[in-house]
């Protein structure tokens, strides 16, 4: 992402549109890490680029879940989507499993991805140590190469994510890379746009400053859900771990190795409000006020995001119409992509 850039900026001079695509689970509710690094930027992306964004209801699979929340919560994240900005006259939004080429082109990713890179994947250590090794689904395991088919899939040349999906990304390249040179070329290698550091790229559980915010946290205090009443994101963020210097000047920091949880409110005021972190610190000497403006400043920004949901999820016909338009338009260009690859690798065609 260019570290000049910032949502709201004009778009620059018209040029050949690049493609940039992005996808969302459904599990769980989304939450302040998810919007601040990944979605406000796909809605600024919508005037910039040619975008395909998508609910990836295929990687909700990887852990175990209750099927008829899974359509429930699918419908609910497309919803949430459009409330955030995303504009279907703007955009591509559809659903994953709709465009059956995903699933297919990752059989063939599998094929060129090795288990020795799979296993040195620190979100499947991670998932999997949670739950335990033994019992981990293999799809979580594999989860990275759906993933790469999904970019790959779209021609995608930019791919607006948190920085939780660096070494992701990182294997996509790989696996694109590995594929254009033994079987001639047939992937654009996509790069990240991950948020600048300080901009929203890793947002902190409020409660575990070390550790990012996540929808699997074991305890939801320290994550603000979008869907949270103003009320209980106000609390969460007042009772934000900071630290134990006692308050005084220099107490307020940018500094996320020594003051994690001070540095991740100031980055919320920062990413919310514009400016640098290590700006905004100087114009607080103790923990409240700093508290304070930063549940402020997150209210303001999901109030009217809660206000857009609920008048969308009136009508869940229109967004589910959306959803259909979209997967029309993305099976058109990703049917494209797989015949190329199927025919790259010796498939006979039908
Ligand atoms: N804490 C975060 N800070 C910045 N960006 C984040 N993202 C996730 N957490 C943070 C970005 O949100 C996008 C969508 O993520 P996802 O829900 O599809 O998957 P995830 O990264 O696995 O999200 P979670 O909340 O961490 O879910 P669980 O707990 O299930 O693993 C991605 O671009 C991601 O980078």
């Amino acid at each position: 992402m260019d570290e000049q850039q910032k949502p709201g900026q004009p778009a620059p001079p018209a040029k050949p549109a690049r493609r940039v695509f992005s996808g969302i689970q459904p599990t769980g509710a989304p939450h302040l890490g998810n919007y601040l690094g990944a979605l406000r930027w796909w809605v600024d992306f919508q005037d910039r680029y040619d975008a395909f964004y998508c609910v990836v209801d295929l990687h909700a699979l990887t852990v175990p879940g209750d099927p008829e929340e899974l359509s429930k919560s699918t419908l609910t994240m497309a919803t949430l989507l459009l409330a955030c900005g995303l504009d279907p006259a703007r955009c591509t939004l559809f659903v994953q499993s709709h465009v059956h080429y995903h699933a297919d082109l990752t059989w063939l990713l599998e094929c060129t991805a090795s288990m020795g890179e799979l296993s040195r994947m620190t979100q499947f250590k991670d998932k999997a140590q949670k739950g335990g090794e033994e019992s981990a689904r293999v799809g979580l395991f594999a989860y990275p190469v759906l993933m790469a088919a999904d970019i790959l899939l779209y021609d995608t040349d930019l791919v607006p994510v948190g920085d939780d999906q660096r070494q992701h990304l990182e294997l996509t390249r790989d696996l694109a890379q590995r594929w254009n040179s033994r079987y001639g070329p047939t992937f654009v290698v996509p790069e990240a746009a991950i948020p600048p550091v300080g901009g929203g790229a890793r947002v902190m559980d409020l409660q575990e400053p070390r550790r990012k915010m996540s929808k699997s946290a074991d305890s939801d205090a320290g994550v603000v859900y979008l869907f949270d009443d103003p009320k209980v994101i106000e609390r969460k963020v007042k009772r934000a771990v900071t630290d134990l210097d006692p308050p005084g000047p220099g107490s307020v920091r940018w500094d996320p190795e020594e003051k994690p949880g001070v540095s991740n409110l100031l980055e919320l005021l920062a990413t919310i409000r514009g400016g640098k972190p290590e700006d905004i610190a100087r114009a607080y000497d103790g923990y409240a006020r700093l508290k304070s403006d930063a549940a402020d400043a997150v209210v303001s920004l999901v109030r009217p995001l809660q206000e857009r949901y609920r008048e969308l999820s009136q009508d869940p016909g229109a967004v589910q119409a959306v959803l259909a338009a979209g997967a029309r338009k993305a099976e058109e260009v990703a049917a494209a992509t797989y015949d190329r690859a199927r025919t790259a690798m010796g498939l006979l065609t039908a």
